[in-house]
């Protein structure tokens, strides 16, 4: 392998694997015979065809930040690690067909800055944007917060590159809006969590620059007058609304209790909030004015109780650090127990709902941590531990019966168990329960057709086939 990558790009001691085959939270700890840092296609192409041939098996990894432990080997066997962060050079800006075209390696944040640099605007917008690579963005299709203005990050793909198990290389580095001919081949790549091939390289759509924003953070009276309000909002601003995240109480207390110097945006505790964004090629005055109506008209409606609008930049960059510290928040806290659902958004209030009360009657204890991309009709319903009870005992008591319960909750409402976070491990064998066998058996047929030997990423998002399936 190191004849293929060079010797320094090719670690096998323990210590140097450490990083690699652990999560990015420490709950997921693989095992794995060495990492390769391939600096280009041809060279992950050379590795993939010497694994195939060896019957080694592979493990795709980006900026490591994966929440279901989808980027580490599993527990068990002699993997190798492909990490592709040497692959990081934008290889080119067409301001004319408005694309970005990038080696996968690329951060998001990277990213980012070469369409700013252009004048453009590349939308994707995440919490982990300073180490999440564009790879790994395509490969888990990511969300995140302006998925209400500008889709996932399958609506921003026009291209992709992917080397496939046995080393062939898939060259679909087109920047076409129009491309009928025949199957979408690139689609496979896309949220397939590197289980059908590893992706080297994309275009990227790019936007026009929003000259103009707008942030206020709302305190509403429930979940439903935040989906009414949203309505409004939508109503007054068209497409200038770009993000709509809802916060709960305890998600604010939380956070709030890590943040010490930022203060409360509110003289009284509120149980919900949302934090709403708009931007537009407009004054900042006018997106002001226009938020403002939004939030008066609610005012006077009862939707919202209370309304704090972004007077600077500052202002609005403290707003946003609070939405964007509640995962962190949990995470150094221990003992939450992640659903990542999303629900049509007409029914997404009366599940918030079903399923606190399903979780409280459990545990009344529990801290209701629900946040997240309301406008996508997506929640991160995070339930977690009573501040008094250690963590490892509230898991082992309710994630089982949490998840269970929140999950069916949502599938009931016609809504997905993993909105945008992906499969992994984490919610591997849940697909069981809500995909359909016609659905499991197709995803069967994809993967072998595509790995028939199993190498790549095995033991994530496909759960293991029942009988009549294998
Ligand atoms: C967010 O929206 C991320 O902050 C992380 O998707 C969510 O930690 C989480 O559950
Ligand atoms: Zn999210």
């Amino acid at each position: 392998m190191s004849a293929i990558v060079g010797p320094q790009a090719c670690l096998s001691q323990a210590p140097d694997l450490q990083p690699f085959v652990t999560d990015y939270r420490g709950l997921y700890v693989g095992q794995a015979a060495a990492v390769v840092l391939p600096n280009s296609t041809e060279q992950v192409s050379q590795v993939m065809a010497w694994c195939h041939a060896r019957g080694v098996v592979v493990v795709p990894q980006g900026g490591n930040t994966s929440l279901m432990g989808g980027a580490v080997p599993e527990p068990q066997g002699q993997a190798v690690v492909l990490n592709l962060r040497r692959m990081n050079q934008v290889l080119a800006v067409d301001t004319v067909n408005d694309t970005l075209t990038l080696q996968a390696g690329v951060t998001l944040n990277a990213a980012r800055n070469a369409a700013e640099d252009a004048g453009r605007l590349f939308p994707l917008r995440i919490g982990s944007e300073g180490s999440c690579q564009i790879g790994g963005n395509i490969s888990t299709n990511a969300g995140g917060t302006a998925v209400l203005r500008y889709g996932n990050m399958r609506d921003l793909v026009l291209g992709v590159e992917a080397v496939l198990p046995d080393g062939r290389i898939y060259s679909g580095l087109r920047g076409l809006r129009k491309d009928n001919t025949g199957y979408d081949l690139k689609q496979l790549f896309i949220g397939s969590e590197g289980t059908l091939g590893i992706v080297t390289a994309a275009v990227l759509k790019l936007m026009p620059q929003p000259t103009a924003s707008s942030v206020a953070l709302a305190a509403v009276a429930s979940p439903a007058a935040a989906v009414a309000l949203l309505g409004e909002a939508k109503k007054t601003a068209g497409q200038a609304v770009t993000a709509f995240e809802l916060i709960s109480g305890p998600a604010l207390d939380l956070v709030l209790g890590y943040l010490g110097n930022v203060k409360s945006p509110f003289e009284a505790r509120h149980d919900w909030m949302v934090l709403i964004e708009l931007t537009s090629g407009a004054s900042s005055e006018s997106l002001d004015q226009t938020l403002m109506q939004v939030l008066e008209s609610g005012l006077d409606s009862g939707l919202v109780l209370d309304a704090t609008l972004a007077q600077s930049g500052a202002d609005a960059q403290t707003l946003w650090r609070i939405r964007e510290e509640i995962s962190d928040a949990q995470t150094r806290t221990g003992g939450s127990i992640k659903c990542d659902v999303s629900v049509p958004l007409s029914r997404i209030a009366a599940f918030i709902e079903e399923a606190s009360a399903a979780v409280l009657a459990l545990e009344p204890q529990t801290r209701m941590i629900v946040y997240g991309h309301m406008g996508d009709g997506n929640v991160h319903f995070n339930p977690l531990r009573p501040a008094d009870r250690a963590a490892k005992d509230y898991l082992t008591a309710f994630y089982e019966p949490i998840s269970r319960q929140v999950d069916s909750l949502a599938h009931a409402a016609g809504g997905s168990i993993s909105a945008e976070h992906g499969v992994g491990v984490a919610k591997r064998d849940d697909l069981s329960h809500y995909k359909s066998e016609v659905e499991l058996a197709l995803m069967w047929q994809i993967k072998k057709a595509l790995d028939p030997q199993g190498l790549l990423n095995p033991g994530k998002v496909l759960p293991a086939p029942v009988a009549a399936q294998a």
